[in-house]
């Protein structure tokens, strides 16, 4: 995974067939083929639980910023091949923990340069909002990819209502980090994240429209392994931007810090904008593999796809750099 590195690196993790083919599938798909997997050792049917359906969301508008030419990964993959920490660093760990999730009530805490600063309820962020439908493309810098209808709001507009000053230049946002409910989270040390988990982007980015607050998936509540109630998805970035449960969003005059970052900078930057020419220090990011799909390798694309939109909040930047 992530954390471990050189030689503490499972041979799982580097053999696509086993770290990116969605294992449910490979399983049935190889039992239809005859293929003796226990007899052949290493796969073994993965213990997560898809999540339970949940409330559906009403009114939701569809929006011209969504994938349409691009098959949606099922409920099942994004809800059992997760990466979310606080719950354990095995994909199908938050699908079977995260259900101790408490998610309501929920308030996130508005902090640093704005001027409607103080606590808010879920309900607040979420009053007069347009829901809209955004099927994204993911990236995980892990190398393999899904597609993914969120439903939420731009978090522009979430900014506007908040008022940040005009020393304001960077969002930062905090993940819930409760020992109690997220097992995860008493791991501190040994190579583990810093918790709270944090994440920011530049005022630019967090304003662009492709940037979202997601609340739902599949016109669904969010399950809580996808980062119930609330999470952020900026598409062009590696997952890993995307932080989920935010309890607290504060402008800042300085790039504030990043989780990832502060646990590995040389392989995590700041930006770490989806870019198949700028390789992972150990392994290469040209390619992904669709999560679902057994044949499912495929090129990654500049921004991951999203560079007619998002090319021009980094020019003059050298990308190599500003990894
Ligand atoms: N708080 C928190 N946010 C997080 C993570 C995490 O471990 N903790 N993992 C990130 C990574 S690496 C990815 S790929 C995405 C995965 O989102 P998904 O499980 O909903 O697909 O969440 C991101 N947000
Ligand atoms: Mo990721």
């Amino acid at each position: 995974m992530l954390i471990r590195r050189g030689s503490d690196i499972r041979s799982s993790d580097i053999t696509p067939k086993q770290l990116y083919l969605n294992r449910r599938e490979f399983i049935a798909s190889a039992a239809a083929a005859g293929i003796g997997l226990a007899a052949s050792g290493g796969i073994v049917e993965a213990a997560g639980k898809p999540a339970p359906h949940g409330t559906k969301l009403a009114n939701i508008k569809k929006s011209p910023l969504s994938v349409t030419n691009e098959k949606a990964t099922s409920w099942n993959d994004i809800t059992t091949y997760n990466n979310f920490y606080e719950f354990g660093l095995d994909k199908d760990s938050p699908s079977m923990l995260a259900d101790k999730l408490q998610t309501s009530p929920w308030k996130i805490t508005v902090a640093g340069e704005a001027t409607k600063k103080g606590d808010m309820s879920l309900d607040d962020v979420l009053k007069g909002r347009t829901l809209e439908e955004r099927i994204y493309r993911h990236r995980c810098v892990e190398a393999w990819s899904m597609v993914i209808p969120w439903v939420g709001f731009p978090l522009a507009d979430f900014i506007k209502q908040v008022q940040p000053t005009s020393k304001a230049k960077y969002v930062a946002f905090e993940t819930k980090a409760d020992a109690s409910q997220m097992p995860g989270v008493r791991v501190q040390g040994f190579g583990s994240l810093e918790w709270p988990y944090v994440e920011g982007l530049r005022m630019d980015e967090a304003m662009h429209p492709l940037t979202i607050l997601a609340v739902g998936l599949y016109d669904e509540v969010i399950p809580k392994q996808d980062g119930a109630p609330i999470r952020l998805v900026v598409p062009w970035k590696y997952g890993f931007k995307s932080i989920k449960s935010i309890v607290k969003i504060s402008f800042t005059e300085k790039q504030p810090p990043t989780a990832w970052n502060k646990s590995a900078a040389n392989e995590y930057g700041f930006y770490s904008n989806v870019n198949p020419t700028v390789d992972h220090p150990r392994w290469s990011q040209a390619t992904e593999n669709r999560i679902g799909e057994l044949f499912s390798k495929r090129r990654t694309l500049m921004f991951n796809g999203y560079g007619d939109q998002v090319a021009s909040l980094y020019t003059g930047m050298d990308l190599k750099k500003n990894y």
